[in-house]
């Protein structure tokens, strides 16, 4: 039977490389193997794209450029990481995935759906998450703690009506599937959004 697979995704600073860690450390005592990754990378031919893909200094790469190579990232992530992975019976654990694109492409850039959905089809076909961990809170307080952690990369240069879009489009996705995705108020400290996630593990995953 295959692994589970369990995406986390939110805005700048929402707090998801933080909860990765419990995340893990939860499945691991429930018993299970957990591979731990994150995209755009998970690889290393996949790591380079991120380079590019995170580089402030690319400030010309086109809004399609920058799609097909997410999806390329992510075609590369599938084959060499996830899909052996979960057909081990692995639990894979990632920080960001196709919402992501949804997200930032679809709702920041404005890209088309069409578009979106054909290299979806054509990337992971019907794989899904089983389970994704949406963490909210609102842009402005995403941004002060992102910009205390490490220098802007070349989202981060966006501004803050970008990240709303970014935002909303998040919410419509989780709001259209509430059987994958959980959201998550990422507004409060630390324990606090952990209790939240932890009730969702527990309700959701627990054996
Ligand atoms: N991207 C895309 O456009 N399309 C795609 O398809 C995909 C990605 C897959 C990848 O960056 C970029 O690629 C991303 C979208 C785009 N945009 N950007 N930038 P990433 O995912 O590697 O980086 P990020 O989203 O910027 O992650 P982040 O800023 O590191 O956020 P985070 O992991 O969610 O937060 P954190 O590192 O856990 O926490 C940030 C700081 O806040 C840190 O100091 C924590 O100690 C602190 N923190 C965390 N939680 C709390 C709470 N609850 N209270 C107080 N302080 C907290």
């Amino acid at each position: 039977m295959r692994g589970r697979f369990i995406t986390l995704e939110g805005g700048e600073g929402a707090g998801k490389s933080t909860m990765m860690e419990r995340v893990a450390g939860w499945l691991r005592v429930s018993g299970q193997r957990v591979v731990r990754t994150r995209e755009p990378g998970g690889t290393i031919l996949a790591e380079k794209l991120r380079d590019i893909l995170l580089d402030r200094n690319n400030l010309l790469l086109s809004g399609k450029a920058e799609l097909l190579l997410m999806f390329a990232a992510r075609a590369q992530h599938l084959d060499e990481l996830i899909r052996p992975a979960l057909a081990r019976g692995d639990c894979v654990l990632c920080d960001r995935f196709t919402d992501a694109t949804w997200a930032y492409q679809g709702g920041g850039r404005g890209l088309p759906r069409e578009d979106i959905a054909v290299l979806e089809t054509l990337v992971h076909g019907d794989l899904q998450p089983d389970l994704t961990l949406l963490l909210d809170l609102p842009v402005d307080q995403g941004l002060r703690r992102a910009s205390r952690r490490s220098e802007a990369d070349r989202f981060e240069q966006e501004p803050p009506d970008f990240f709303g879009k970014v935002r909303q489009a998040y919410l419509d996705r989780a709001a259209a599937d509430p059987e994958r995705f959980a959201v998550i108020d990422a507004s409060p400290g630390i324990e606090e959004v952990w209790a939240q996630i932890h009730a969702v593990l527990q309700a959701r995953l627990a054996p």
